[in-house]
């Protein structure tokens, strides 16, 4: 102990920065090697997030990574182990659980079993400093991140709908020998799935290939199809991640991926401003809107995440339960007690009467909250998730990025990388458009089951479009 005092002396303070949503990450100080103590060189900061939980189902998480700004190959890698929890001002003493990635690229922090509250840590996270040259001019410009993540686990879980409203909405289910409905198809493994009009196969109407897909397969079995664990943003990026993901990477490449320009930006929620050479948003927890397809996924390479399928997205929304006609994540089919919805003045949020403390699986209905505690999968913006409905989707392997961007844009091979229809993405969940518009099937809130726009890989920057970004689980 008296060696780790000695060390305050060698410390770097470095720039606070705090979060989207609830999360916080404060008093981040670099500190050197001390050989005496057997500490080698390590990042010491406050962490704290609300309404965290752990429970029999599944539990939330933050994925923190660490960025060397200023420099193009910019992000950090942590020691597999020496990683130590320095404080535990959470209501259960019991210590949190701390993943590091096996690529080294970050960690996910959880709190311990029955855990529901405010989490709160001071941790002293290790770098990796035998694969990566850290000098301290290096650890000046040292930033840590954190996202707010869902681990969703290992299981069966069933696609689609069983309303035939949903069959005209492209909506996926089991073939018969002639390609007409003969029921839902339950995923119980990553293992191949033939498509097409073939008995037992996964099929599915489309009008118009471009939106509704090829109708084609098979979806390979290195494709991520839900039921391998994996995480999940809790919530939609919001303005604040994408303003702290712009300052994060080189002047030149915020020419390719800063929305800001667009004549109607700030009329339809856009929010993020520049200034003193410094991207910043007044309203960091609203989800990022004008967000491409290819802005997202250079998001996700930065930020060492990948996106997410569109069957993730439905084991994301609905878990082991069976589906019920149009019904939404939260459980049922209407919004009668929703309560979450977007403001006069363009911010997502809960009605006076209701607080997110109180989301338990009884009250999802009045959060829009998931099987799974996921947040805003149906309403708020659309999502683009990656399509089984064209082949530049099914070509994804669920690889992560590398938080190394070339020029601006994600470098992994398996992802699609355009916005203009070439395919690989596509839509699902609806979104919210301008204040008065009404409702519709996918305005602003779309059924699970839904994907009209499964297929569709056009539309890049607009109001209504959002990002969400997922993980593979490496523990079941
Ligand atoms: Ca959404
Ligand atoms: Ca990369």
């Amino acid at each position: 102990m008296k060696n780790f005092l000695l060390l305050i002396a060698l410390t770097l303070v470095i720039q606070n920065y705090s979060f989207s949503t609830e999360l916080k990450v404060t008093n981040v100080r670099a500190v050197d090697r001390d050989d005496v103590a057997n500490t080698p060189v390590s990042v010491i900061f406050d962490i704290s997030w609300k309404n965290s939980w752990h429970n029999s189902k599944n539990h939330d998480a933050i994925w923190v990574f660490m960025k060397f700004n200023g420099y193009w190959d910019n992000h950090a890698k942590l020691a597999p182990t020496g990683h130590r929890i320095l404080k535990n001002r959470s209501k259960n003493d019991k210590p949190p659980f701390i993943e590091v990635s096996s690529d080294s690229l970050g960690f996910f922090i959880y709190p311990p079993k029955s855990f529901r509250g405010a989490a709160n840590y001071k941790l002293q996270i290790a770098l990796d400093t035998t694969n990566q040259d850290i000098s301290w001019s290096k650890l000046k410009g040292l930033s840590v991140h954190g996202v707010e993540m869902v681990y969703i686990p290992k299981g069966s879980f069933t696609i689609g709908s069983p309303d035939k409203e949903a069959i005209n909405r492209a909506s996926l289910y089991k073939s018969d020998a002639n390609g007409k409905p003969a029921g839902l198809i339950t995923i119980s493994s990553e293992n191949e799935i033939e498509v097409g009009p073939i008995k037992n196969a996964l099929y599915y109407w489309s009008e118009e290939t471009l939106y509704n897909g090829d109708q084609k397969g098979p979806i390979p079995s290195n494709f991520p199809k839900g039921y391998n664990a994996f995480y999940v943003m809790k919530y939609e990026l919001t303005q604040g991640q994408y303003a702290e993901f712009l300052n994060g990477i080189p002047d030149n490449w915020t020419y390719l991926r800063s929305p800001i320009g667009g004549r109607d930006y700030y009329k339809k929620r856009g929010s993020i401003k520049f200034k003193n050479n410094h991207y910043y948003t007044e309203s960091p927890h609203r989800p990022m809107n004008y967000v491409s397809f290819t802005d997202g996924l250079a998001y996700s390479d930065w930020a060492a995440l990948r996106p997410i399928t569109e069957l993730e997205f439905e084991k994301a929304a609905r878990g082991p339960s069976q589906p019920i006609s149009s019904e939404f994540p939260w459980g049922t089919n209407n919004y009668d007690q929703l309560e979450r919805y977007v403001t006069m003045d363009s911010e997502l949020t809960n009605s006076n009467q209701s607080d997110e403390s109180e989301l338990n699986d009884q009250t999802r209905p009045v959060f829009g909250a998931s099987y799974y505690w996921v947040m805003d999968l149906s309403g708020s913006v659309w999502e683009k998730v990656i399509t089984i409905g064209n082949p530049l989707g099914r070509q994804f392997r669920g690889t992560h990025g590398d938080g190394i961007l070339n020029f601006g844009n994600a470098t992994n091979k398996d992802w699609p990388q355009s916005d203009d229809e070439l395919g690989g993405f596509g839509y699902r969940g609806g979104g919210y458009y301008d204040t008065g518009t009404s409702y519709g099937d996918y305005n602003p809130h779309s059924p699970i089951g839904y994907r009209y726009y499964g297929a569709w890989s056009g539309g890049p920057r607009y109001i209504a479009y959002g990002y969400r970004a997922g993980r593979t689980a490496e523990a079941d």
